[in-house]
């Protein structure tokens, strides 16, 4: 199949006048601007090795103490996946669009460090990263991973407790400067893009909810429709892989 793609042309008037005055922007991502770097999503049909779990039991603490040897089997699967599949088209143009606007900024709820990969600066984590392992215990250890890793799950090396991912799973609290980052953003934008997210996770999901009580430009790209769909004020239907890139060359345009 080809690839899909758009040009500045195809954005909807109002969204290119909105680019071209160079807004302040906040980009909101999810795990459909990595799909097409060939690594799953978490509520479209899984497939092959753990289409028997579903990613929403295994995101849990409850997981993790029933069986991390699975849990970590997961996340390392998933690092091969990313470190496969790398940056995408949409990775990129966020990017690209950070060079072109004076003030661009990315929150994210992908755990994956592509936005980072790709040369986005500023990234804030609201669900972590999978790359960073933690102190499943309280003493407050912590490593970066430059490896996918095997065998049994790590030990810490201070407490001899497990280590975990570095994410937040169903029920625990987000990193403090991450959702810091998001509100300091929320206030300074203009224009809200939400690529990639089905918009159904809290607290990320009153992001944009925020942003339309707040009278901003959010803007939606995802092929599906979410609950904000018939809110947003744009709703580009597509992969973020076309339509990102269409508005980053708006964007330098202008
Ligand atoms: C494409 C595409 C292409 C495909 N281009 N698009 C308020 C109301 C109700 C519930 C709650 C609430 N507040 C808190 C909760 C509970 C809970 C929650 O939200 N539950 C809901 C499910 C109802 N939230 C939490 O527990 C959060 N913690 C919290 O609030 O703490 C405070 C607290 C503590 C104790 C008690 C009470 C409160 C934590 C949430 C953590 C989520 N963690 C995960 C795993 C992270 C680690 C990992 O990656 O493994 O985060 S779960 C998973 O969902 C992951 C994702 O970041 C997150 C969001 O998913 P996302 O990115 O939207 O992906 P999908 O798969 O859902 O959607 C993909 C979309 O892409 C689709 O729409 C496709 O169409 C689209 N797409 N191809 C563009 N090419
Ligand atoms: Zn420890």
């Amino acid at each position: 199949m080809a690839e899909a793609t758009a040009s500045p042309n195809d954005l909807p008037d109002g969204l290119a006048a909105c680019l071209a005055a160079g807004p302040s922007t906040l980009v909101l991502t999810g795990a459909g601007v990595s799909a097409e770097s060939g690594i799953p999503t978490f509520r479209e049909a899984q497939t092959g090795l753990w289409a028997r779990f579903s990613p929403a039991d295994l995101a849990t603490p409850e997981a993790f103490a029933d069986n991390p040897q699975r849990v970590w089997d997961w996340y390392r699967w998933r690092r091969g996946l990313i470190r496969d599949g790398g940056p995408n088209a949409a990775h990129r143009a966020v990017a690209d669009l950070q060079a072109a606007l004076a003030d661009c900024r990315v929150v994210t709820q992908n755990v994956d460090g592509l936005h980072q990969a790709a040369g986005a600066a500023g990234v804030a984590e609201l669900h972590g990263n999978l790359w960073r392992e933690r102190c499943a215990g309280d003493c407050g250890f912590q490593r970066e991973a430059d490896a996918v890793g095997d065998g049994p799950p790590p030990e810490c090396p201070d407490c001899g407790a497990l280590l975990r991912p570095d994410v937040v799973w169903f029920g625990e609290t987000l990193p403090m400067a991450a959702l810091e980052a998001a509100e300091r953003a929320l206030a300074a934008a203009d224009l809200v893009l939400v690529a990639g997210t089905s918009n159904l996770v809290y607290p990320a999901a009153a992001i944009p909810e925020q942003a339309l009580a707040a009278g901003l430009d959010v803007v939606e790209i995802n092929p599906d429709t979410t609950p904000l769909s018939t809110r947003a004020a744009h709703r580009l239907a597509g992969p973020a892989s076309a339509w990102l890139p269409a508005i980053a060359a708006a964007a330098r345009a202008a």
